[in-house]
């Protein structure tokens, strides 16, 4: 585990905190920093989160002390069906694995089988401004969706998402643009946190960085190029899940939004969707950005789209099978996922213990 000492940092904000000392205690991780990430089960992953999360962290993986979680707290604060639940839960533990998570440097676990994310949200709601979470954007968007069905686990999923992080005294967090703000504000909370219950010397909660995710950052919908891809779009045709067939796949791109320009170009804000097909492809081809424009600079729409649904069904087809084959044994994904929640209780009950001292909780006997 690596320990920070830093500087007091300022009562309210504190984004100038400064990690002054670090001290290897735990020669398994090595000097690796951690990072914590997680995706909700909600329905079937898509492409953004594959390549705006899942594959990123795949890729980064060796470098880091990886923490990553199906994110079950998360997602009842939007209305659900119970009777998926469970079934998406190991779904994407299945996806996590199949895209090629290293289960050698990478602990996978369910958010609600470690209670400490649950306690330590409660008590850090309790040293949250009310205002901090009345402006965070994705609340606002989403509450708009479900008029006066909102409910308070919308309003505290930051501070949900928050607990998430610092119980593992993350070094760095993974984020694409939809979470930067969230992050911000588990900062904010964690320094708050420390000013008002810890020392100067010895801070409990430390203050994460961002990781950016430049690549993939924000994969945007097939109907609309300036909205996100998301399962929560009524429109199917609106993202391609990781476990769609071949044919539903060529279906959607054959149906996807496009524009009545000749040649396709990156980086043109009037061209929306012609940016975010051509990332796909960029990203699942495995090409660079400069080549994939100069292949695509005098292609049309009918020329492009049977490509890019050819490569974006040869990418996905490994993940596939591989993930139909981890479902399969069941046993096999809850052991992971017991291994998961020991190592990640583990350290999450030693900060939330830490946390109790620290607001004058006595130790249960
Ligand atoms: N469109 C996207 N582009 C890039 N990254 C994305 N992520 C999600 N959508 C995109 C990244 O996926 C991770 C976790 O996603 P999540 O499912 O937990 O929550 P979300 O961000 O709210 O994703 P959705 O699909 O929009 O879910 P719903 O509709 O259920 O809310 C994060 O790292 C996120 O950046």
């Amino acid at each position: 585990m690596l320990l920070s000492i830093g500087m007091r940092p300022s009562p309210h904000l504190g984004l100038n905190y400064i990690l002054a000392v670090r001290v290897n205690v735990n020669h398994c991780v090595m000097d690796k920093p951690r990072i914590l990430s997680g995706v909700q089960p909600t329905g079937t992953p898509h492409l953004g989160n594959y390549l705006g999360a899942i594959r990123n962290w795949v890729i980064q993986q060796t470098q880091y002390d990886n923490y990553f979680f199906i994110a079950d707290l998360h997602a009842i604060t939007v209305p659900h069906d119970p009777t998926t639940l469970a079934e998406n839960t190991y779904r994407l533990a299945a996806l996590y694995l199949a895209c090629g998570l290293d289960l050698n440097c990478t602990t996978i676990f369910v958010q609600s089988h470690v209670s400490a994310h649950a306690e330590l949200a409660w008590l850090l709601n309790c040293i949250t401004p009310l205002n901090w979470l009345e402006r965070m954007i994705q609340f606002k968007e989403k509450a708009l969706k479900q008029g006066e069905n909102v409910s308070i686990g919308l309003l505290d999923y930051p501070v949900l998402q928050a607990a998430d992080i610092l119980l593992y005294q993350a070094d760095q967090v993974p984020v694409g643009e939809d979470q930067k703000q969230h992050l911000e504000l588990t900062r904010d909370i964690a320094a708050r946190f420390n000013f008002q219950y810890a020392s100067e010397e010895k801070p409990i909660l430390k203050v994460p960085e961002p990781l950016i995710q430049t690549e993939g950052a924000r994969i945007m919908s097939l109907t609309d190029g300036t909205r996100k891809m998301s399962k929560s779009d009524p429109s199917e045709l609106s993202r391609i899940n990781l476990l769609d067939s071949p044919d539903e796949i060529r279906k959607k791109i054959k149906r996807c939004k496009t524009d009545p320009v000749r040649g396709l170009a990156f980086d043109d804000p009037e061209r929306p969707e012609c940016q975010n097909l051509l990332t796909l492809y960029q990203l699942l081809s495995g090409q660079t950005k400069a080549a994939v424009a100069a292949d695509c600079a005098d292609m049309g729409w009918g020329q492009f789209k049977p490509l890019l649904a050819d490569t974006v069904v040869a990418a996905l087809a490994p993940i596939q099978s591989k993930c139909h084959e981890l479902m399969r044994d069941r046993t096999h994904l809850e052991n992971v996922l017991k291994t998961g929640r020991e190592q990640a209780a583990a350290i999450a009950n030693t900060t939330l213990a830490q946390v109790r001292h620290a607001l004058g909780y006595a130790p249960p006997r």
